[in-house]
Protein backbone atom coordinates (compact mmCIF):
# COMPACT_ATOMS: atom_id res chain seq x y z
CA UNK A 1 0.00 0.00 0.00
CA UNK A 2 1.67 3.26 -0.91
CA UNK A 3 2.24 5.54 2.08
CA UNK A 4 -0.02 8.55 1.87
CA UNK A 5 1.40 11.02 3.42
CA UNK A 6 4.82 10.38 0.49
CA UNK A 7 1.86 10.51 -1.83
CA UNK A 8 0.54 14.02 -1.09
CA UNK A 9 4.75 15.18 -0.21
CA UNK A 10 5.69 14.30 -4.20
CA UNK A 11 2.01 15.79 -5.27
CA UNK A 12 2.61 18.67 -3.72
CA UNK A 13 6.38 19.33 -5.25
CA UNK A 14 5.16 18.30 -8.30
CA UNK A 15 2.79 21.11 -8.41
CA UNK A 16 5.30 23.68 -6.95
CA UNK A 17 8.05 23.02 -9.31
CA UNK A 18 8.19 23.98 -13.35
CA UNK A 19 10.95 21.33 -14.02
CA UNK A 20 10.10 17.52 -13.49
CA UNK A 21 12.16 14.93 -15.04
CA UNK A 22 10.60 11.24 -15.49
CA UNK A 23 13.31 8.47 -16.33
CA UNK A 24 11.20 5.31 -17.00
CA UNK A 25 12.34 1.31 -17.94
CA UNK A 26 10.65 -1.32 -19.10
CA UNK A 27 8.31 -1.45 -15.89
CA UNK A 28 6.00 1.09 -16.98
CA UNK A 29 5.20 -0.96 -20.04
CA UNK A 30 4.60 -4.04 -17.47
CA UNK A 31 0.70 -3.47 -17.22
CA UNK A 32 0.32 -3.30 -20.96
CA UNK A 33 1.57 -6.66 -21.26
CA UNK A 34 4.97 -6.39 -22.53
CA UNK A 35 7.52 -8.36 -20.27
CA UNK A 36 10.15 -6.78 -18.92
CA UNK A 37 14.28 -7.07 -19.61
CA UNK A 38 14.10 -9.40 -15.88
CA UNK A 39 10.98 -11.35 -17.06
CA UNK A 40 12.15 -14.95 -17.79
CA UNK A 41 12.59 -15.12 -21.22
CA UNK A 42 9.62 -17.36 -23.14
CA UNK A 43 9.94 -19.70 -26.03
CA UNK A 44 12.89 -20.32 -28.21
CA UNK A 45 15.14 -17.39 -25.99
CA UNK A 46 13.96 -18.95 -22.48
CA UNK A 47 17.39 -20.57 -22.07
CA UNK A 48 18.78 -16.75 -23.38
CA UNK A 49 19.76 -13.91 -21.23
CA UNK A 50 18.41 -10.51 -22.80
CA UNK A 51 22.22 -8.85 -22.13
CA UNK A 52 23.56 -11.55 -24.04
CA UNK A 53 20.79 -11.44 -27.10
CA UNK A 54 20.51 -7.80 -27.13
CA UNK A 55 24.47 -7.11 -28.56
CA UNK A 56 26.06 -7.03 -31.82
CA UNK A 57 28.40 -10.19 -31.53
CA UNK A 58 25.27 -12.04 -31.03
CA UNK A 59 23.11 -10.73 -33.89
CA UNK A 60 26.80 -11.29 -36.06
CA UNK A 61 27.29 -14.80 -34.32
CA UNK A 62 23.28 -15.48 -35.11
CA UNK A 63 21.55 -13.20 -37.15
CA UNK A 64 18.73 -15.39 -37.08
CA UNK A 65 18.01 -16.30 -34.08
CA UNK A 66 18.52 -12.43 -32.86
CA UNK A 67 16.48 -11.45 -35.64
CA UNK A 68 13.84 -13.41 -34.98
CA UNK A 69 13.94 -12.47 -31.08
CA UNK A 70 13.11 -8.73 -32.08
CA UNK A 71 10.31 -9.88 -34.83
CA UNK A 72 8.36 -11.64 -31.81
CA UNK A 73 8.67 -9.11 -30.10
CA UNK A 74 7.68 -6.09 -32.12
CA UNK A 75 4.62 -8.43 -32.10
CA UNK A 76 3.90 -8.66 -29.33
CA UNK A 77 3.82 -4.83 -28.79
CA UNK A 78 2.37 -4.00 -31.79
CA UNK A 79 -1.11 -5.78 -30.07
CA UNK A 80 -0.92 -3.82 -26.58
CA UNK A 81 -1.86 -0.48 -25.78
CA UNK A 82 -0.44 1.99 -23.48
CA UNK A 83 -1.78 1.95 -19.81
CA UNK A 84 -2.78 4.27 -17.66
CA UNK A 85 0.95 5.35 -16.60
CA UNK A 86 1.88 6.00 -19.70
CA UNK A 87 -1.30 7.68 -20.54
CA UNK A 88 -1.40 9.77 -17.31
CA UNK A 89 2.54 11.56 -18.23
CA UNK A 90 0.95 12.22 -21.23
CA UNK A 91 -1.99 14.08 -19.49
CA UNK A 92 0.30 16.11 -16.95
CA UNK A 93 2.54 17.30 -20.01
CA UNK A 94 -0.03 18.59 -21.99
CA UNK A 95 -1.96 20.33 -19.14
CA UNK A 96 1.28 22.13 -17.99
CA UNK A 97 3.33 22.73 -21.15
CA UNK A 98 6.87 22.65 -20.80
CA UNK A 99 7.12 21.32 -17.28
CA UNK A 100 8.04 17.38 -17.82
CA UNK A 101 10.81 16.40 -19.32
CA UNK A 102 10.32 12.54 -20.50
CA UNK A 103 13.25 10.45 -20.68
CA UNK A 104 13.04 6.78 -21.31
CA UNK A 105 15.36 3.46 -21.78
CA UNK A 106 12.73 1.51 -24.16
CA UNK A 107 12.07 0.52 -26.98
CA UNK A 108 8.17 -0.20 -27.34
CA UNK A 109 7.38 3.35 -28.55
CA UNK A 110 4.38 3.31 -26.01
CA UNK A 111 5.00 6.11 -24.46
CA UNK A 112 4.33 8.00 -28.26
CA UNK A 113 1.56 6.12 -28.70
CA UNK A 114 0.22 7.60 -25.11
CA UNK A 115 0.49 11.30 -26.66
CA UNK A 116 3.77 12.07 -25.00
CA UNK A 117 5.59 14.61 -27.31
CA UNK A 118 9.39 14.88 -27.26
CA UNK A 119 10.12 11.88 -25.62
CA UNK A 120 13.71 11.28 -25.14
CA UNK A 121 14.39 7.68 -26.31
CA UNK A 122 17.78 6.77 -24.80
CA UNK A 123 17.55 3.30 -26.35
CA UNK A 124 16.19 3.85 -29.64
CA UNK A 125 13.21 1.80 -31.40
CA UNK A 126 12.47 -1.51 -31.68
CA UNK A 127 10.35 -0.87 -34.91
CA UNK A 128 13.04 0.75 -37.08
CA UNK A 129 15.93 -0.96 -38.86
CA UNK A 130 19.66 -0.15 -40.32
CA UNK A 131 21.84 -1.94 -41.90
CA UNK A 132 24.79 -3.50 -39.82
CA UNK A 133 27.35 -2.18 -41.84
CA UNK A 134 27.96 1.08 -43.33
CA UNK A 135 25.84 1.15 -46.32
CA UNK A 136 26.90 1.20 -49.80
CA UNK A 137 25.31 2.66 -52.76
CA UNK A 138 24.00 -0.91 -53.68
CA UNK A 139 22.18 -1.02 -50.33
CA UNK A 140 19.17 0.57 -50.27
CA UNK A 141 16.51 -0.29 -47.25
CA UNK A 142 13.15 -0.21 -49.35
CA UNK A 143 14.37 -2.87 -51.35
CA UNK A 144 16.09 -5.06 -48.83
CA UNK A 145 15.54 -8.88 -50.24
CA UNK A 146 13.45 -10.57 -47.57
CA UNK A 147 14.98 -13.20 -45.09
CA UNK A 148 15.51 -13.18 -41.67
CA UNK A 149 17.00 -10.93 -41.07
CA UNK A 150 16.61 -8.75 -44.58
CA UNK A 151 19.38 -8.22 -46.51
CA UNK A 152 21.76 -5.81 -49.31
CA UNK A 153 20.98 -9.03 -52.48
CA UNK A 154 23.80 -7.06 -53.95
CA UNK A 155 26.15 -6.98 -51.31
CA UNK A 156 25.16 -9.22 -48.43
CA UNK A 157 24.88 -6.39 -45.94
CA UNK A 158 22.02 -7.23 -43.10
CA UNK A 159 19.41 -5.18 -41.84
CA UNK A 160 19.31 -5.16 -37.94
CA UNK A 161 17.05 -3.54 -35.21
CA UNK A 162 17.42 0.26 -34.84
CA UNK A 163 17.94 0.08 -31.10
CA UNK A 164 21.35 0.70 -28.87
CA UNK A 165 22.81 -3.13 -27.97
CA UNK A 166 25.08 -3.47 -24.87
CA UNK A 167 28.13 -1.76 -25.88
CA UNK A 168 27.09 0.43 -27.73
CA UNK A 169 27.05 4.24 -27.70
CA UNK A 170 23.51 6.11 -27.20
CA UNK A 171 22.31 8.24 -29.54
CA UNK A 172 24.39 11.75 -28.63
CA UNK A 173 21.84 14.21 -28.61
CA UNK A 174 19.18 12.76 -26.60
CA UNK A 175 21.83 11.70 -24.09
CA UNK A 176 22.91 14.82 -23.86
CA UNK A 177 19.47 16.53 -23.51
CA UNK A 178 18.76 14.23 -20.75
CA UNK A 179 21.79 14.85 -18.97
CA UNK A 180 21.20 18.96 -19.09
CA UNK A 181 17.63 18.28 -17.60
CA UNK A 182 18.71 16.02 -15.22
CA UNK A 183 21.28 18.41 -14.02
CA UNK A 184 18.80 21.26 -13.94
CA UNK A 185 15.73 19.56 -12.65
CA UNK A 186 13.54 20.34 -8.99
CA UNK A 187 12.07 16.84 -9.19
CA UNK A 188 12.88 13.61 -11.05
CA UNK A 189 10.24 10.99 -10.90
CA UNK A 190 12.41 7.35 -11.31
CA UNK A 191 9.52 4.70 -12.73
CA UNK A 192 9.85 1.16 -13.66
CA UNK A 193 13.12 0.77 -13.38
CA UNK A 194 15.51 -1.87 -11.85
CA UNK A 195 18.71 1.28 -12.01
CA UNK A 196 20.99 -1.74 -13.73
CA UNK A 197 21.64 0.01 -16.79
CA UNK A 198 23.85 2.41 -17.62
CA UNK A 199 24.64 5.42 -18.57
CA UNK A 200 20.63 5.97 -18.68
CA UNK A 201 20.65 4.73 -14.51
CA UNK A 202 23.45 7.24 -14.02
CA UNK A 203 20.91 10.29 -14.47
CA UNK A 204 19.25 9.05 -11.04
CA UNK A 205 22.98 10.24 -9.38
CA UNK A 206 23.65 13.31 -11.05
CA UNK A 207 20.30 14.83 -11.16
CA UNK A 208 20.02 18.25 -8.52
CA UNK A 209 16.39 17.31 -7.80
CA UNK A 210 14.83 15.37 -5.06
CA UNK A 211 14.85 11.72 -6.42
CA UNK A 212 11.15 10.12 -6.24
CA UNK A 213 11.29 6.10 -7.11
CA UNK A 214 8.04 4.71 -8.21
CA UNK A 215 8.72 0.51 -7.98
CA UNK A 216 6.68 -2.19 -6.56
CA UNK A 217 10.08 -3.74 -5.83
CA UNK A 218 13.43 -2.61 -4.74
CA UNK A 219 15.73 -1.52 -7.42
CA UNK A 220 19.75 -0.83 -7.94
CA UNK A 221 18.84 3.29 -7.41
CA UNK A 222 17.28 3.14 -4.53
CA UNK A 223 20.34 4.80 -2.32
CA UNK A 224 19.57 7.22 -4.62
CA UNK A 225 16.25 8.17 -3.87
CA UNK A 226 14.63 11.07 -1.41
CA UNK A 227 11.45 9.25 -1.33
CA UNK A 228 10.32 5.95 -2.77
CA UNK A 229 6.85 5.21 -3.89
CA UNK A 230 6.53 1.40 -3.70
CA UNK A 231 3.63 0.53 -5.53
CA UNK A 232 2.47 0.06 -9.75
CA UNK A 233 3.25 3.01 -12.25
CA UNK A 234 -0.58 2.29 -13.63
CA UNK A 235 -1.86 3.13 -10.16
CA UNK A 236 0.73 5.46 -8.43
CA UNK A 237 1.36 7.92 -11.40
CA UNK A 238 -2.36 8.79 -12.15
CA UNK A 239 -2.75 9.53 -8.30
CA UNK A 240 0.69 11.47 -8.15
CA UNK A 241 -0.07 13.35 -11.40
CA UNK A 242 -3.97 14.03 -11.94
CA UNK A 243 -5.54 14.03 -8.58
CA UNK A 244 -5.74 17.03 -6.92
C1 LIG B 1 27.31 2.08 -23.42
C2 LIG B 1 17.76 -1.83 -26.27
C3 LIG B 1 29.44 2.87 -24.07
C4 LIG B 1 17.99 -3.24 -26.74
C5 LIG B 1 18.84 -1.70 -24.09
C6 LIG B 1 28.73 2.50 -16.88
C7 LIG B 1 28.67 3.54 -17.80
C8 LIG B 1 28.39 3.28 -19.13
C9 LIG B 1 28.15 1.96 -19.57
C10 LIG B 1 28.21 0.93 -18.67
C11 LIG B 1 28.50 1.20 -17.33
N1 LIG B 1 28.51 0.01 -16.69
C12 LIG B 1 28.22 -0.97 -17.58
C13 LIG B 1 28.05 -0.45 -18.78
C14 LIG B 1 27.76 -1.23 -19.98
C15 LIG B 1 26.27 -1.43 -20.21
C16 LIG B 1 25.49 -1.69 -18.97
O1 LIG B 1 24.85 -0.81 -18.42
N2 LIG B 1 25.53 -2.92 -18.51
C17 LIG B 1 24.81 -3.27 -17.30
C18 LIG B 1 23.82 -4.36 -17.60
C19 LIG B 1 25.82 -3.65 -16.27
N3 LIG B 1 25.74 -0.27 -20.89
C20 LIG B 1 25.83 -0.24 -22.22
O2 LIG B 1 26.37 -1.11 -22.89
C21 LIG B 1 25.23 0.98 -22.91
N4 LIG B 1 26.20 1.49 -23.85
O3 LIG B 1 27.52 2.38 -22.30
O4 LIG B 1 28.19 2.29 -24.43
C22 LIG B 1 30.03 3.35 -25.31
C23 LIG B 1 30.32 4.70 -25.43
C24 LIG B 1 30.89 5.16 -26.59
C25 LIG B 1 31.16 4.27 -27.66
C26 LIG B 1 30.83 2.93 -27.54
C27 LIG B 1 30.26 2.45 -26.36
C28 LIG B 1 24.01 0.60 -23.73
C29 LIG B 1 22.89 0.18 -22.85
C30 LIG B 1 21.60 0.03 -23.69
C31 LIG B 1 21.29 -1.43 -23.89
N5 LIG B 1 20.02 -1.57 -24.63
N6 LIG B 1 17.72 -1.79 -24.81
C32 LIG B 1 16.74 -4.08 -26.62
O5 LIG B 1 15.76 -3.66 -25.97
O6 LIG B 1 16.76 -5.20 -27.19
S1 LIG B 1 18.69 -1.65 -22.42
C33 LIG B 1 17.44 -2.68 -22.00
O7 LIG B 1 17.65 -2.93 -20.64
C34 LIG B 1 16.03 -2.12 -22.13
O8 LIG B 1 15.99 -0.94 -22.87
C35 LIG B 1 15.59 -1.83 -20.72
O9 LIG B 1 15.21 -0.52 -20.53
C36 LIG B 1 16.82 -2.07 -19.95
C37 LIG B 1 16.54 -2.87 -18.69
O10 LIG B 1 16.41 -1.99 -17.72
P1 LIG B 1 14.95 -1.65 -17.11
O11 LIG B 1 14.23 -0.77 -18.04
O12 LIG B 1 15.22 -1.18 -15.75
O13 LIG B 1 14.15 -3.00 -17.07
P2 LIG B 1 14.35 -4.19 -16.05
O14 LIG B 1 13.67 -5.36 -16.64
O15 LIG B 1 15.78 -4.27 -15.65
O16 LIG B 1 13.56 -3.74 -14.74
C38 LIG B 1 12.16 -3.58 -14.78
C39 LIG B 1 11.78 -2.86 -13.52
O17 LIG B 1 10.38 -2.59 -13.55
C40 LIG B 1 12.03 -3.66 -12.24
O18 LIG B 1 12.65 -2.85 -11.27
C41 LIG B 1 10.62 -4.04 -11.77
O19 LIG B 1 10.52 -4.11 -10.37
C42 LIG B 1 9.83 -2.87 -12.29
N7 LIG B 1 8.41 -3.11 -12.49
C43 LIG B 1 7.78 -4.27 -12.86
N8 LIG B 1 6.44 -4.05 -12.96
C44 LIG B 1 6.24 -2.73 -12.66
C45 LIG B 1 7.47 -2.13 -12.37
N9 LIG B 1 7.60 -0.84 -12.04
C46 LIG B 1 6.47 -0.10 -11.99
N10 LIG B 1 5.24 -0.60 -12.25
C47 LIG B 1 5.09 -1.90 -12.59
N11 LIG B 1 3.86 -2.41 -12.85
Amino acid sequence: MIDESSLRAVRGHLRATSRIVVLTGAGISAESGVPTFRDAQTGLWAKFDPQQLATEEAFRANPRMVWDWYVFRRELIGKVSPNAGHRALAEFASRHPGRLTLVTQNVDGLHQKAGSEGVLALHGNIFDDQWLDTPKPCCNADAAAAGSPPYCDRCGNLMRPGVVWFGEALPMRALDAAQVAARACDLMLVVGTSGAVYPAAGLARTTAGQVVIINPEPTELDDAADIVLRGKAAQVLPQLLLEE
